[in-house]
């Protein structure tokens, strides 16, 4: 039986590789971010080296009592496909009414097999799933508020009705749906620590680093 409340292991931070351990505490959410075949090898927005982090999400949250699972849940046709926005491709920008948007391949397609958790993730220790990208004209990176930053998820009134303070991030991906659910997790009042080794980013154009300077700017600890 695993030392329940107990984790620890080789955690990256920054350029130096260091121990750190982090203690599980009741008040605690753990947060697993799109772990989602279409995020993983072979998928259609594959991160690199997205599979290896899946064994250690699972071990974390055999440790944490509550754990949200997001879902990225785009109906076809979605906003945010390149493929419908006529002479635009994947990773262009565009500006949509609430701001600028990148542009990516179709994916995680509600009730395709690239929308469904990689296989090998354990959900069972999740309380709930946070779909988010549902409305076809606005994404939504973050777990708490679409992109247009007003629209709310509901998972603050979620993790406060249950007494969470502090939000433990991991997932895919760094740069994108890690980055703005941990912000915003500081926005919304909670501690918020984002485990690096546990995270994988699509990094385009040093996006892993931008984000997690911005990320340590609104005091976000990275493990
Ligand atoms: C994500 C791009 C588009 C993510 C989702 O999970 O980080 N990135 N949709
Ligand atoms: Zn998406």
């Amino acid at each position: 039986m695993l030392a329940r409340g107990l984790f620890s292991g080789c955690l990256q931070s920054g350029e130096n590789d260091r121990m750190s351990t982090l203690e599980f505490n009741a008040t605690d959410c753990l947060l697993i971010i799109d772990v989602q075949n279409d995020f993983c090898a072979g998928g259609s927005l594959a991160v690199p080296d997205a599979d290896t982090i899946v064994a250690a999400i699972n071990r974390l949250s055999d440790q944490c009592s509550t754990v949200v699972l997001t879902q990225d849940w785009h109906p076809a046709g979605h906003s945010s496909f390149a493929s419908v926005h006529k002479g635009k491709s994947p990773f262009d920008n565009i500006t949509l009414p609430y701001g600028e948007q990148t542009l990516w391949p179709d994916h995680c397609v509600q009730g395709s097999h690239g929308s469904r958790f990689h296989p090998e993730l354990v959900t069972e220790p999740a309380q709930m799933i946070i779909r988010k990208g549902f409305r076809h004209a606005i994404d939504s990176y973050s777990a708490f508020y679409e992109n247009d930053h007003t629209t709310s998820t509901g998972l603050t009134g979620y993790l406060k009705d249950r007494g969470i303070r502090r939000v433990v991030c991991v997932g895919l991906a760094l740069d994108y749906c890690v980055r703005f659910s941990a912000i915003d997790a500081r926005r919304e009042g909670f501690d918020a620590i984002v485990i690096d080794s546990a995270c994988r980013g699509i990094n385009v154009n040093g996006s892993n680093d931008d984000a997690r300077h911005q990320m340590q700017q609104v005091g976000v600890q990275l493990l």
